[in-house]
């Protein structure tokens, strides 16, 4: 199998679950970093659109989505499991509420004032002015949650964390799963990148401890790649066979259809290809990047639109 390659930067928090679940599940993987704004060409040579922050290159396969690479990776590694048996639907759904509402009020918190001037701490001013112009284009305009608001949602959320820890070590066990790390990556921002503002913690020793145990789970070691070597490689390699499981069609769109993919909300950037693949779970595209070669493009069902387009 060609090597598992991480497009990412150091302070993404869902680049942080997914560099997580690497080394949890002891996987070696290559490291790319890419810019934390737009413009992205080298990623976007990859992924056809998609600009958000990580993707995981396997050869000629880009999957997009932290969702969707946790699959991926459970079926390179599938022990120890991110989805345990006995809490399969449970697990998935806070991951969901985690990746989404938990990350929403999480990031609003971590933005605040005290937050910004830690983050941004030493950087030049236009380089503060693009990154603002860039998040507030991802979210059309619209403002972030107002400080007071996110705190207190943020505060209600960590109470109930620390309720699910109570009695065991991780949120559904003694092993972390698939909700472990989606409910740790935004308070990891907190703790790593604003700890001016960690103090939120304090009224929850439960998810101090948890937090002090993902973090001992560590990353691996990655090893080094270019942008340019992860295209190459691209271009070099042929997509994976695309594995039979049943066409399943929602939206009268038959494989082989020219299709447009975009998030459903925040960073709506599209993908344009050929639909080979619409599972219960995910969709494929076929594209071809004078770069990087004919890939295939995955994303998950779950958070994204298809439309059919004009060939
Ligand atoms: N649903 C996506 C969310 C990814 C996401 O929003 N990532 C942030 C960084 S943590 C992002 O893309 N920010 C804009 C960027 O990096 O360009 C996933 O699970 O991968």
């Amino acid at each position: 199998m060609s090597d598992l390659i991480l497009h990412h930067y150091p302070t993404s928090p869902f680049a942080e679950k997914v560099r997580l679940i690497l080394g949890h599940k002891q996987l070696a993987w290559k490291s790319v970093f890419i810019p934390m704004i737009m413009p992205k060409p080298d990623l976007t040579a990859l992924t056809g659109g998609y600009r958000k922050t990580p993707v995981l290159q396997i050869g000629a396969d880009i999957y997009c989505d932290t969702a969707l690479i946790c699959d991926v990776l459970e079926q390179l590694a599938p022990t120890p499991t991110l989805y345990p048996e006995a809490d399969l639907g449970a697990a998935r759904i806070v991951a969901q509420w985690a990746d989404s509402a938990l990350f929403t009020a999480a990031m609003a918190y971590n933005f605040q004032p005290a937050g910004v001037a830690q983050v941004f701490a030493g950087a030049p001013a236009e380089g503060v002015q693009a990154f603002v112009a860039d998040r507030t284009a991802m979210r059309g305009g619209a403002a972030r949650m107002a400080s007071a608001d996110a705190t207190g949602t943020y505060k209600t959320y960590l109470r109930r964390i620390a309720n699910m820890l109570h009695r065991q070590d991780f949120l559904f066990g003694n092993q972390p799963c698939v909700a472990d790390f989606s409910v740790y990556h935004p308070l990891w921002f907190t703790q790593e990148r604003t700890p001016a503002l960690a103090g939120i913690f304090d009224d929850t020793p439960e998810v101090k401890a948890w937090m002090a145990r993902m973090q001992a789970i560590g990353h691996g070691t990655p090893g080094k790649c270019s942008a340019e070597e992860a295209l190459q490689i691209a271009k070099s390699a042929n997509p994976a066979d695309l594995q039979g499981e049943a066409f399943m069609d929602e939206h009268g769109i038959g494989l082989g259809s020219a299709v447009q993919i975009a998030a459903d909300n925040f960073g709506l950037e599209p993908t344009e290809g050929e639909l080979v693949a619409a599972t219960h779970n995910h969709y494929s595209l076929r594209r071809t990047d004078d770069r990087a070669g004919s890939v295939h493009v995955h994303f998950p069902r779950v958070g994204f639109t298809l439309k059919k387009v004009s060939p």
